[in-house]
């Protein structure tokens, strides 16, 4: 953990856990913890603000921003923002559309990527900047601010397939020499570093790259397209920024994690739902801080059955450096009060670990 340093300390429990500390209860922020299952965000976006445009807005975004964390107390402020902010300031045009997702306009050639361009990809991307701003003087002293950006290959898929995508055909055919893949992923990675580095000058404490679909990714596509650009992010921010702790999460990559963790040098993996904990304790626990990984569908379900679930991730992944988190993105149907009653588990049943199940006794 090269960014470990012994001389920076700080009253906020989620970097702390970022430099390698086991904190007792854990740290915990949820993935997607501003947004649509937030009556407050909803009503916000019901006034007739598009999404890009509550993005756009360094006012409204940090307003969005901080809904969560006066709500639920986290210990993290995710910026309001979203992954495809990216390719919008490239020059390829993104739209959403409520309840249906982003749509982009699909690019089908080599043209299509050459037309896009890093000049004044900073400037479009300035109010971004300005949110981070003012939510890094505004957060209380407790609370960490988590910039992000979405990694390369995930970002690459959503501007191949023009939008989401079941099985990435064109992404996919790109990746094994279909397309321009190299010089797209070349200008991505570029992308992302200018993105992330100018979020941590405007304030932001630690960074999160998301590779929502680094899971389809075959081996050898997986080691060039995942582990070789999250590397050269980390070592670019960490050339000017060495005390700045990078998470990763690049979900469904399963055994993989491991690689991944060893070749990049990232301070955290964020893990999804299906990593195996005792598997995740004893082959990345010793490298990096862990993060994760409550099966969002177990907060949907709320009661018992989520904090006998909960127990067993506090139990496995608490004696070492460890984040509480989900395994991915906080669903919108997701009732209020489950996530009320998560977090009043974790400060409370999170001080003891060990198979001591305190389910009954400090509810
Ligand atoms: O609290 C927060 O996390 C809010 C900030 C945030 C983040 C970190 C948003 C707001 N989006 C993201 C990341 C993001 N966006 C990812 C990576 C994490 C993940 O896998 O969930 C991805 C893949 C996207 C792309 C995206 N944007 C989708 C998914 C499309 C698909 O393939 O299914 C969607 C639905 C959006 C829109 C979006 N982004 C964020 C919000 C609140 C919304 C909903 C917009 C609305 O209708 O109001």
């Amino acid at each position: 953990m090269s960014v470990h340093s012994p001389f920076i300390t700080t009253a906020k429990p989620f970097l702390r856990a970022l430099r390698g500390e086991s904190i007792i209860p854990p740290p915990l922020w949820l993935m997607r913890q501003a947004g649509r299952y937030l009556p407050e965000y909803r009503h916000l976006r019901a006034s007739g603000h598009s999404f890009l445009e509550l993005c756009y807005s360094p006012e409204l975004a940090a307003e969005v921003t901080l809904q969560p964390i006066r709500r639920y107390g986290f210990d993290a402020a995710i910026l309001f923002s979203d992954i495809l902010v990216v390719p919008d300031a490239l020059g390829q045009s993104v739209t959403f559309h409520e309840g249906k997702g982003p749509t982009l306009e699909r690019l089908k050639s080599k043209a299509d990527v050459t037309r896009l361009s890093l000049e004044g990809f900073i400037s479009s991307l300035a109010p971004i900047y300005k949110t981070v701003q003012s939510l890094a003087q505004n957060l209380s002293p407790t609370v960490a601010l988590i910039g992000f950006a979405g990694a390369p290959w995930t970002v690459a898929a959503y501007m191949i397939e023009g939008g989401g995508s079941k099985n990435f055909f064109h992404a996919k055919l790109w990746s094994l020499g279909q397309g321009p893949m190299e010089q797209l992923m070349e200008l991505l990675t570029e992308a992302t570093i200018r993105h992330l580095l100018a979020q941590i000058a405007a304030g932001a404490e630690a960074v999160q790259v998301f590779d929502s679909w680094a899971g389809v990714l075959p081996e050898s596509e997986f080691y060039r397209f995942v582990v070789k650009p999250m590397k050269n992010i980390v070592e670019r921010i960490h050339k000017i920024y060495p005390n700045i702790p990078v998470i990763a999460y690049p979900r469904g990559a399963g055994v993989q994690y491991k690689v991944f963790v060893t070749e990049t040098g990232v301070q955290a993996v964020s893990l999804d739902s299906s990593v195996p904990l005792m598997w995740a304790a004893r082959h990345l626990q010793p490298h990096v801080t862990i993060q994760g990984n409550l099966d969002p569908l177990a907060l949907c379900a709320g009661g018992e059955p989520m904090l006998k679930r909960v127990q067993r991730i506090l139990d496995v992944l608490s004696h070492g450096p460890f984040i509480f988190n989900l395994g991915h993105g906080i669903l919108p149907e997701t009732p209020l009060e489950h996530v009320a009653e998560l977090v009043k588990y974790i400060r409370l049943c999170g001080k003891t670990t060990g198979g001591e199940c305190c389910l009954h006794q400090c509810g």
